[in-house]
């Protein structure tokens, strides 16, 4: 049995129902199925970052009694498969024929008996490579010597990919020219990875007979992953069948179609059986989409007493070897351009230069809103640069510049539409909820202590960010994927017992969808939660849809629910009319399941008793039609914006360079929440992550393009120990277009929460005259910062 708080009202605290299977250990991930006569895939990869393949030798690995089959390049090129289309509108080597451009990059797919078999199969075959130079800094990328990655693209300009432009220069440029003064920043966010703990997968099934492929497959996006098979393959769509099963985290990296996938399918067109393909976690850290690798250079244009006027930002992009971002097609660099972030700007300008380098593609991932990570994290860092430049509290200058509760709805200057918002509260709140003043006070003695000359002990820092994020992806007039709307579809069928089941398009991947969809269709129609079976994840038995990312779910199919449910309650308006023999214009909704008779609220009839009667003999008027399920396609009319104001208090060890997180403060505001408990979950996931990201995860390459690092034993992720009990609190500012108020949250902490973490760090050592510091902010980070600041003695 589950609790609710509200269970008439649907919305609340409520355990999730889908926990019931996971604590029991009774979750089915792609790994788990097994089919009769499976066999399994490894992929060969390649050692070099930038090498010419002169030839591949598979015979012994063919000659291997355990194996089906090899497959290469070559293979695939006889079947037009050797390239794929990646969501970016570029092309993406599934097995590489001509060079391998990526440490890592597939090179051969070897399908045998068992796993073991498949990858000592691949130690058989013989690949030799002719080394090429590699391009592994972006900021040398387009330089006139840089070897040409994609030379396999014809009318290809050097490395470059595209420039991005968004504002309005000419105003920003004046508003720089007049401005009393302007700070300047270079601000990397680093190359990461979103390393959820089941890596990508897949079991690939096509029966001969029927012509019908089966996919079952991780992916974040089923039915935009069904389209694209279609196309690249030419298998007819309605042959094609994705399930995604149960997913053991996402974060972005489960939306791209990996070659893996395509080798899967192949393999098992190759040899009539199913084909599993389950890469480790090397394979992920090195291959799969990673996330952000953005150079950014910023300036603030500000007055003397702190009002800020205007943003100016340069961006190169890393884009890897193969431009395979997924992002709606009008904005390449995504959502970056909500880089003025909360603040009330006169004018501002960004443009972003994406170019290839020789690293594993990607590069929207690891909860990233498009982007909105590495905005919010350069305004939040500008801004307190500005600050330290200005001598000036970070909170009081936020405070001074945030945008006001009247101000909206807000047209930004590059473009945005922000729905609603009150920001001085959300930061008031959280600065009461820290203690900001006390904490000051406290920093200040330790400070005229250090200033004495005695350094002993730790030296605390305040960190502040505030952040808005656009999600809810998105309109169609400006928002597609490869040519598909960003719309989605719901669908609402109640049984004659009053028990319902909605199918949607989305997919979860540990966010809680089959809870809180059915809080949506309860809150809605009052059946409780436990009585609707929420379908997601299979392209069969669910509507189209684009899926789950970017946090559009509950902006998107989460409105399309509501819309779905209000459709069923308006049928069963009519049939409660004929049940009760009065014009349907004497009913009302009672808010908790009924349709009652205007002015006599006992007379009335409950949705399940509506639902038999929709079912049974009873004479319905003309033109109303039996049963009461309903469908829907939601196109949103805006994103929503989703912000919060968090505070991190560390403390960092001079001598040692190492950063303790003491507290952290965060208070979202998400719109009307649906199921607090599993916002406040998805909080807690994203302050972690920016934990992670601000003080340990990184993945680097040396000179040569060699992946350093691909293991959890140098790439980190945050634990238990690393993180404080976070501090939540919350402001409902509801989204004034959702059907429902709510704003997306998933990948809100992890957007808000590196910039609270890292200006803590900096405030830390600003006795040693420190302005800024690039993540990941590890102990040799510190203490290498430490030992180049001017003031240290
Ligand atoms: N919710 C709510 N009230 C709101 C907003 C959301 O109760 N006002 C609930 C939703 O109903 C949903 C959850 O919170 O159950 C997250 O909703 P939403 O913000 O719409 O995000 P999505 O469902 O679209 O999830 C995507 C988002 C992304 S893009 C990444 S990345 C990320 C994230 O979710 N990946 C995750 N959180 C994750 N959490 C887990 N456990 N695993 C991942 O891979
Ligand atoms: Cu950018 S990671 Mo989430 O959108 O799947």
């Amino acid at each position: 049995m589950t609790t609710v708080d509200k269970p008439s009202m649907g919305f609340g605290r409520m355990h999730r129902k889908e926990d019931a299977r996971f604590i029991r250990g009774r979750g089915t991930y792609v790994d788990d199925v097994r089919l009769p006569g499976m066999l399994h895939g490894a992929v060969l990869r390649s050692p070099f970052a930038h090498a010419r393949i002169v030839s591949i030798d598979t015979r012994a690995a063919e000659a291997h009694p355990k194996v089906k089959a090899v497959i290469t390049g070559k293979t695939l090129e006889g079947l037009k498969l050797a390239w794929m289309p990646t969501l970016s509108y570029d092309t993406q080597a599934v097995l590489a024929t001509d060079k391998v451009r990526f440490q890592g990059q597939e090179v051969a797919f070897v399908v045998a008996e068992d796993k073991y078999s498949a990858r000592d199969a691949l130690e058989l075959i013989d690949v030799e490579y002719e080394p090429l130079p590699a391009v592994v800094d972006a900021r040398r990328a387009l330089d006139p010597d840089a070897p040409v990655i994609r030379d396999d693209k014809e009318n290809q300009n050097g490395n470059h990919i595209f420039d991005w432009t968004a504002g309005d220069k000419a105003a920003t440029d004046a508003a720089f020219a007049r401005a009393e003064v302007v700070v300047k920043q270079d601000v990397l966010y680093p190359r990461v990875h979103p390393a959820p703990l089941e890596t990508c997968g897949a079991l690939a099934d096509f029966d001969k007979v029927t012509g019908k492929l089966t996919m079952w497959c991780n992916t974040q996006a089923p039915h935009a992953h069904r389209t694209v098979y279609a196309l690249v393959a030419g298998l007819p769509e309605h042959k094609i069948r994705v399930i995604s099963p149960d997913i053991g985290g996402g974060f972005g990296n489960k939306v791209p179609i990996y070659p893996g996938y395509v080798c899967a399918i192949v393999g098992s067109i190759v040899t009539g059986k199913p084909v599993k393909w389950m890469e480790d976690r090397s394979e992920n850290l090195m291959s799969t989409g990673f996330a952000r690798d953005y150079h950014m250079s910023g300036e603030v244009a500000a007055t003397r007493d702190g009002k800020i006027t205007a943003v100016r930002v340069k961006v190169i992009a890393d884009h890897g070897a193969f431009n395979g971002t997924a992002q709606p097609t009008k904005y390449p660099a995504g959502f970056f351009h909500v880089f003025t972030g909360s603040y009330d700007l006169e004018a501002a300008h960004c443009e972003v230069t994406g170019v290839y380098t020789n690293k594993a593609p990607g590069g929207v991932a690891y909860a990233c809103s498009f982007r909105i990570t590495e905005a919010a994290y350069l305004i939040e860092r500008l801004v307190d640069v500005l600050a330290f430049d200005l001598g000036m509290d970070p909170a009081q200058l936020r405070m001074k510049n945030l945008l006001r509760a009247e101000q909206f709805p807000y047209s930004s200057p590059t473009g945005w539409e922000y729905d609603s918002g009150d920001y001085p509260r959300a930061l008031q709140l959280a600065l009461d909820m820290v203690g900001y003043d006390e904490i000051r006070r406290e920093q200040a003695a330790v400070r005229e202590r250090w200033a004495a000359g005695d350094r002993s002990g730790t030296l605390p820092g305040v960190g502040i960010s505030f952040f808005t994020e656009a999600v809810g992806a998105g309109p169609r007039k400006h928002m597609d994927i490869l040519g598909l709307g960003m719309a989605d579809g719901a669908e609402l069928r109640v049984h004659p017992t009053g028990k319902a089941v909605l199918r949607i398009s989305v997919q979860s991947q540990g966010q809680g969808h089959e809870t809180t969809y059915a809080q949506i269709v309860a809150h809605e129609l009052g059946i409780p939660p436990d009585d609707i079976e929420v379908v997601h994840g299979d392209t069969d038995q669910t509507p189209f849809g684009l899926g789950t990312y970017g946090s559009r779910s509950t902006p998107v199919s989460g409105a399309a629910t509501a819309v779905v449910a209000r459709k069923v309650r308006e049928r069963a308006r009519l049939v409660a009319s004929a049940m009760l023999e009065v014009s349907a214009d004497d009913l009302e909704w009672d808010g908790a399941g009924r349709w009652v008779v205007r002015g006599s609220t006992e007379q009335g009839r409950t949705i399940q008793e509506i639902a038999l009667a929709a079912h049974s003999s009873l004479e319905l008027p003309d033109g109303v039609e039996g049963h009461l399920d309903a469908t829907t396609v939601y196109n949103p009319p805006n994103l929503t914006f989703p912000f919060g104001a968090y505070v991190c208090v560390v403390d960092v060890d001079p001598g040692t360079g190492q950063v303790k997180v003491r507290r952290f403060v965060a208070v979202d505001d998400c719109g009307v929440r649906i199921n607090p408990t599993i916002v406040e979950g998805q909080v807690h996931g994203g302050l972690a992550d920016g934990i992670g990201m601000a003080l340990m995860q990184l993945i680097a390459f040396d000179e040569d393009g060699n992946c350093l690092g691909a293991s959890f034993m140098d790439y980190l992720l945050p634990t238990s120990v690393e993180c404080p009990s976070w501090e939540l609190g919350e402001t409902v500012t509801p989204s004034p277009h959702h059907p429902i108020g709510a704003k997306g949250v998933g990948e809100s902490a992890t957007v808000g929460s590196p910039a609270a973490v890292v200006n803590a760090v900096v405030d830390a050592l600003k006795p040693y005259g420190v302005r800024h510091a690039d993540m990941p902010l590890t102990p040799a980070q510190v203490w290498r910062v430490i030992q180049g600041s001017p003031l240290r003695t």
